[in-house]
């Protein structure tokens, strides 16, 4: 029997449920489609900041490595440490040590979710750039506390970077509706953002089957919003395309269903499957995230182990359970109700 080995990183806050929720959805659809999962649970969170000094231990990512995919839930505690020392201690280092440099995020809705746009009939997949850009993490502050005190922040966009993000998405619009909205702030941002615009004009002539239109971030966000259906495929930074794809998310009914999938296209290290959103500190201990961005994570996961049958019948179930009405307003039903209902929807 073929198995795929996991790495189980559930981290903070709901991401501990959310993650044991859509485990055992893999596991079920698993068992049903003949193929195993191997999962190892790695407790790497704000906690093991507090008792260690560092996210994960000094091996982490080489630990890691030896695994097909990793599935994580969520990462922060910011009452005991600070986001900024979180998201770069665990989170980002993953997706950059494995190349991981296309994060894609689907937005469309599920039936029976009431999104807040009269639209209904969009299906966007936003592509965001996922290992340098504004998150490079290159800058300093010096004379701290003083009132000259300065900080710098300084984003890194290499011809590889933005030639490789921008080729994925014209190769998933080829697989898609064929539209292509490269995402920048070219008027504003003369240097990173023309280059990013200039990139996108050299590859369109290679795609010629593609409709490549270029949008200021903020022309996007209004379009997003306003007329939603006419988008395909969306590319952005790695800054803009986070933003994008919280709004993304509002419009899709909200955080509780947006998946993602940080993904090494060259399959040299594993691919990463995460929600969208974040630890939730306020909702931790209420029992009621919904996993359903998670588990759709998971789908997402077992697509890109070739498992496509598997992950065709979780995005089912999913869809049968909303249509039922269940888990599609937020703190509606608790995370353990949501999950028996998607599990039964599999058999
Ligand atoms: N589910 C992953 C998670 O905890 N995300 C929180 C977050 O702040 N992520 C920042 C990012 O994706 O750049």
């Amino acid at each position: 029997m073929k198995t795929h080995s996991i790495a189980l990183i559930p981290g903070d806050g709901i991401g501990t449920a959310v993650t044991k929720a859509a485990w055992s959805v893999l596991e079920t659809v698993a068992k049903q489609e003949g193929f195993a999962l191997a999962g190892t649970t790695f407790p790497w969170s704000c906690q093991t900041y507090k008792d260690t000094g560092a996210m994960m231990p000094a091996e982490g990512i080489e630990t890691l490595r030896g695994f097909d995919a990793i599935l994580l839930g969520a990462v922060g505690w910011p009452a005991e440490v600070p986001d900024s020392v979180s998201l770069h201690g665990l989170l980002l280092p993953i997706r950059k040590a494995f190349v991981q440099y296309a994060n894609m995020r689907p937005h469309r809705l599920l039936p029976g979710v009431e999104g807040p746009l009269k639209a209904r009939d969009f299906d966007i997949l936003c592509i965001r750039e996922n290992t340098e850009g504004e998150y490079s993490g290159a800058g300093g502050r010096v004379h701290q506390g003083t009132d000259g005190e300065v900080a710098v922040e300084t984003s890194i966009f290499t011809r590889m970077g933005v030639e490789r993000i921008l080729r994925f998405g014209f190769e998933q619009a080829r697989k898609r509706r064929g539209k292509l909205a490269s995402v920048t702030k070219s008027n504003a941002q003369k240097y990173s953002m023309v280059f990013w615009d200039e990139v996108t004009h050299a590859l369109a002539s290679e795609y010629p089957d593609v409709q490549v239109t270029s949008y200021h971030i903020d022309a996007m966000a209004a379009r997003m919003v306003m007329a939603p259906e006419s988008l395909d495929v969306i590319v952005a930074s790695n800054l803009f395309g986070d933003i994008l794809t919280d709004l993304g998310a509002a419009i899709q009914g909200g955080l509780g269903f947006a998946a993602s999938a940080n993904i090494n296209p060259d399959r040299t290290a594993p691919s990463m499957f995460e929600p969208v959103h974040g630890s939730a500190p306020d909702i931790a201990h209420l029992g009621i995230a919904n996993p359903m961005a998670t588990i759709w994570s998971g789908a997402l996961m077992l697509e890109h182990l070739g498992e496509t049958s598997a992950a065709g019948r979780i995005m089912e179930a999913l869809a049968t359970t909303t249509a039922k009405g269940i888990g599609t307003r937020p703190g509606q039903d608790k995370t353990d109700a949501i999950t028996a209902a998607v599990l039964s929807s599999l058999d």
